[in-house]
């Protein structure tokens, strides 16, 4: 999201040709940050006040996945409430949540909407508002189980709230493409478009098994940029790196680029080892007007970590590498 607030930044290092760097003291959260947390990771920042505020995903040690409240001067060093968020009644009445997770925030007209993964008879989006990250009303789920990575737009697209989403399994999904869906009111959802799938092996390998979008979408004059993680089954496990497309602004569900090669995958001891290794989970993003942009992303289910770049430099990047 823009911030009037100067964000988090460090220079692309001496001899790094890379569109996007990581932060030389990352992992900027650990995962003992809270008194009872077994890890935070894959947790979602904005401008708020002075300073800025996010909602964390804090599994305990009983590792029960929740979303907990967090604050910041400086957008590095976070204060994490202790205690999970408690909700009380947005737009219907409390709905039954077995588990949180996966968190992202958008702020839209007056208020932080929060979406994440919501546990109802399995995996589907949940949505909650805040004005203050201390109060969350939550609303109704977005969708049917089973799914993943709720995303909102920053603003109404041709007059409605715009969601992206993952339709998934209840367990390990080995599948994925993301859609969106449109809403006129945050309850009732419909409309539901294609807008990116996975790609063939050969042509792009990382993102062949599953995609999902990451942070809100910033809007720029060349689309939608929106980050996305995308993953490959590799003889060990799952895999998932960072990508980046450009959506088109008016009619988001129509992908005018999208990159072949990843911006970032797990390549340092953070996010290759943790407790689910090679996890690189992009879920927010601050920039200023100057087009400075810092990436959050979860690290090997374990950390946050955060990565620079310039936004026109992506933009062109997107352009120049797209399939
Ligand atoms: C997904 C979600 C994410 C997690 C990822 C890698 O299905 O559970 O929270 O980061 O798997 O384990």
């Amino acid at each position: 999201m823009v911030s009037k607030n100067v964000i988090p930044w460090e220079e692309r290092p001496e001899g790094c040709k890379d569109v996007v760097w990581r932060y030389s003291k990352n992992p900027i959260i650990g995962r003992y940050e809270t008194p009872t947390s077994n890890s935070i990771f894959n947790s979602a920042v904005v401008p708020y006040k002075d300073g800025f505020a996010g909602v964390f995903r804090c599994d305990n040690k009983a590792v029960q996945m929740n979303i907990h409240a967090g604050f910041s001067k400086d957008g590095i060093n976070w204060e994490i409430e202790p205690e999970p968020i408690t909700m009380q009644a947005g737009n219907t009445e409390m709905i039954h949540s077995d588990y949180k997770y996966d968190p992202r925030v958008a702020f839209i007209e007056d208020r932080y909407w929060v979406t994440w993964c919501n546990g109802y008879h399995g995996p589907t989006i949940g949505i909650a508002y805040t004005f203050d990250f201390k109060e969350f009303f939550q609303c109704e789920n977005a969708f049917l189980p089973f799914n993943r990575n709720g995303v909102l737009f920053p603003e109404k697209i041709n007059g409605k709230y715009c969601m992206l989403s993952r339709p998934s399994d209840n367990g390990h999904t080995p599948f994925g493409d993301i859609y969106l869906s449109y809403s006129p009111d945050m309850k009732f959802w419909g409309e539901h478009r294609s807008v990116l799938k996975v790609t063939p092996f050969e042509d792009s390998a990382w993102q062949c098994l599953k995609v999902g979008a990451g942070g809100v979408p910033i809007k720029t004059n060349d689309g939608w940029l929106m980050f996305y993680h995308g993953v490959i089954k590799t003889c060990s496990g799952y895999r998932y790196s960072m990508g980046a497309a450009l959506l088109d602004l008016e009619q988001p569900d129509k992908v005018l680029y999208r990159t072949q090669p990843y911006l970032l995958a797990p390549a340092t001891d953070y996010e290759m080892n943790g407790d689910v290794p090679n996890v690189v989970f992009p879920c927010a993003s601050l920039h200023d007007e100057e087009g400075k942009v810092v990436i959050y992303y979860g690290a090997a289910d374990t950390v946050v970590g955060i990565a620079f770049g310039r936004i026109p430099e992506i933009v062109e990047f997107v352009k120049n590498n797209s399939i």
